[in-house]
């Protein structure tokens, strides 16, 4: 096992973990725009850039080769379903700031995945100490169709903001919409507050 750090999302210690409007699933769906890419990890790489102090690419090499972290989340998708106790492993959100170095004016970030996915996510939420780059879900190396080699994990966030496939972050100083958030999706996406879609 070593000693990799064990991190239990805050909401999963609520007295009722299902947020307003969510019923319980468990199996785990798969939804996403367009089809499942076929990565090759020796190409495969995470560009950073925007506002930080060193824009860096890192290769599938450099990138595992980061500190390691489990997270222990529930996974709410604005469709209604959610998904209760899942381990995931991976690298840390907070890993990224020492990398680059993220200016003072950086308030938001900009995940690209393959394929033309974005989404928006402000740094608050994008750095909570429960958000990582999951590499395996539940012990098992994550699967093509769930975003391997490499997804987001933001588990404060309707699941939506958990990009598959991601290879790109670009921190920004004002909010702009991503793929989701332009077809009418809320532009923040908290599920307790059901932030479901936008005034659009
Ligand atoms: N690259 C990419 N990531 C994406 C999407 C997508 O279309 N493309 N869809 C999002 C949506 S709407 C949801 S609900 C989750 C679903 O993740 P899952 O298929 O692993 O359950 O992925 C999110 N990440
Ligand atoms: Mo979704």
């Amino acid at each position: 096992m070593g000693n990799i750090k064990r991190i239990i999302s805050p909401d999963t210690q609520r007295e009722d973990r299902v947020p307003p409007g969510q019923r319980l699933v468990e199996k785990w769906p798969v939804l996403h725009y367009g089809g499942v890419p076929k990565i090759d990890t020796s190409k495969w790489t995470l560009n950073i850039t925007g506002l930080v102090e060193n824009e860096r690419t890192l290769t599938y090499e450099e990138f595992t080769a980061l500190p390691m972290v489990e997270v222990f989340s529930d996974i709410h998708c604005v469709t209604t379903w959610s998904r209760l106790n899942n381990t995931w492993e991976g690298v840390s959100t907070s890993v990224i700031k020492d990398l680059v170095g993220i200016k003072d004016e950086a308030k938001h970030v900009m995940v690209a995945g393959v394929g033309g996915f974005t989404t928006n996510i402000p740094l608050t939420d994008f750095f909570q100490e429960d958000a990582l780059f999951a590499l395996k879900h539940d012990g098992q190396p994550l699967a093509a169709e769930h975003g391997s080699p490499v997804r987001l994990v933001v588990p404060r966030l309707y699941f939506w903001k958990s990009a598959k496939w991601v290879t790109g972050l670009r921190f920004m100083a004002k909010e702009e919409p991503g793929f989701w958030e332009r077809s009418g999706y809320h532009i923040h996406g908290d599920p307790w507050l059901e932030e479901r879609y936008g005034e659009g």
